[in-house]
């Protein structure tokens, strides 16, 4: 028995007690390891952070993407940019009514270890039909994708540090808009506001997309196994308000069963504490 320790700040660590390190290595992207425990089950980290674990991966999973589903039920084309552990695509095809879905992972590794160590989140996308797995950079991918050919974008991925840093800039969310059509929504990985430094990267964030995005708002849900527990997705929109344009009962109709969310939350999870709503209006 031995422990897993993530540093949250300078000051706050956090720490998984593991039965057994189930791999290890350094793909050319990352430093990946799986571990085994009993309190969150298997779970692994990119250079030592959190990414997904068994036991709270169902809310991070179903709230990168109901949400924009509810507000867009008629979402046909998706980009997952990230998401190798396959959870987000997992969600994505549980609608009948999507055709397609593209997802760009930088490091083939992560998702082939998710086939072997975490088929909760893995299992079944590669063989889905109307899936498209490629294994580059999202940044480059974007940049060469055709004007208006996806309805949904979801960017599932790691923190602004090393291979993850294109994909928080101006250059990128730019990329994000043309690739969209006229009813196209982003949805990205926010961060978070309550350790300073994820708190700065979730403001720089805020201030890019808002400068290219009509419609933009910032949603938050409960993380345990992230920074502060407290974690957010941006919102991005060229004609849909998440809150005003909810279609309840055009998502009920999907019959879906979601662990964390529905759509009474989705409304509550616009709805930010002061210090964040502050902290994410200050330029
Ligand atoms: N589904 C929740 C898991 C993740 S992992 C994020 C993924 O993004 C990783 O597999 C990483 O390899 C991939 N990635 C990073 N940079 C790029 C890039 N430039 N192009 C394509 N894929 C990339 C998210 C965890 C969030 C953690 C928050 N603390």
């Amino acid at each position: 028995m031995t422990w897993y320790t993530e540093q949250w700040s300078n000051e706050c660590n956090f720490s998984i007690k593991y039965e057994k390190e189930l791999h290890s290595e350094k793909s050319p992207f990352q430093q990946i390891d799986f571990y085994q425990g009993k309190e969150f089950g298997t779970f692994f980290t990119l250079d030592r952070l959190m990414m997904v674990n068994e036991k709270d991966e169902f809310i991070y999973h179903d709230m990168i993407v109901h949400p924009a589903f509810a507000t867009n039920p008629n979402i046909k084309k998706v980009l997952i940019i990230g998401g190798g552990d396959g959870g987000t695509a997992r969600e994505v095809l549980r609608y009948p009514s999507v055709e397609e879905v593209v997802m760009v992972e930088i490091d083939e590794r992560v998702f082939r270890l998710c086939q072997e160590y975490l088929p909760v989140t893995a299992k079944g996308v590669e063989e889905d039909k109307r899936m498209e797995l490629r294994f580059e950079d999202g940044l480059a991918y974007v940049k060469n994708a055709p004007d208006a050919s996806f309805d949904l974008i979801l960017v599932d991925s790691t923190d602004p540090i090393s291979v993850g840093e294109g994909l928080f800039t101006t250059a990128f969310y730019q990329e994000c808009y043309r690739v969209l059509n006229k009813d196209g929504i982003l949805i990205n990985q926010h961060e978070s506001p309550y350790f300073a430094e994820y708190a700065e990267n979730m403001r720089k964030a805020r201030k890019k997309i808002k400068a290219i995005f009509p419609i933009t708002n910032v949603y938050q849900y409960h993380m345990p196994t992230y920074p502060s527990g407290h974690w957010l997705f941006g919102f991005a929109s060229k004609t849909f308000d998440p809150v005003k344009d909810i279609r309840v009962e055009d998502w009920k109709s999907f019959g879906l069963k979601t662990k964390y969310y529905n759509t009474d939350l989705h409304v509550g999870a616009f709805q930010l504490p002061s210090y964040v709503k502050e902290a994410l209006e200050t330029d």
